[in-house]
């Protein structure tokens, strides 16, 4: 299959939690490439941005406050198949749903604290990717033959 790029963040609550390692540990094991990785705090206007499909509805003023509430790691991801992997890794939306081996599933309990964003398509993923990161800061590389 052809390679996709998708956008992940880890949310305020793993960055407080020192949860980033384990979660980036995960993708790599995985056979998710990283191509970009930063540590930022999101602007409103960037939260706003990243979550403009939300605006208007009854959760997204808490939505801001709390991506807005501290730093947050950005990275984008390559691979195969990569939006629905890390969909699938990441587990349901709401943390009472998401299944024991997924990231939401072992780390989060309320919907409102969920750990992780994924794009969940390559439109949305070209969207965001766009918020976080200038096209030379993501660098595409392939693996050297013995590490493939
Ligand atoms: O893509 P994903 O993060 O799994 O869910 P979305 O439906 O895009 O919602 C974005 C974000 O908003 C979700 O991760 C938690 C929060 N949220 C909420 O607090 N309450 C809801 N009823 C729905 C979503
Ligand atoms: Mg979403």
């Amino acid at each position: 299959d052809i390679s996709q790029n998708t956008l992940v963040l880890l949310k305020p609550d793993a960055v407080q939690r020192k949860l980033c390692g384990d979660i980036i540990q995960r993708f790599e094991r995985k056979g998710l490439l990283l191509s970009a990785l930063k540590l930022l705090q999101l602007t409103p206007e960037m939260a706003a941005g990243h979550y403009a499909e939300h605006k208007g509805k009854p959760f997204y003023p808490a939505l801001i406050e709390y991506i807005t509430s501290g730093p947050v790691v950005a990275m984008v991801l390559t691979g195969s198949n990569a939006v629905k992997i890390v969909r699938t890794m990441m587990g349901a939306t709401n943390p009472v749903d998401a299944l024991p081996g997924t990231i939401r599933g072992d780390y989060a309990t309320v919907m409102s604290c969920n750990i992780i964003h994924g794009s969940d398509s390559a439109d949305s993923a070209a969207r965001e990717i766009a918020i976080y990161f200038t096209e030379q800061e993501i660098v595409q590389y392939h693996l050297e033959d013995c590490y493939e």
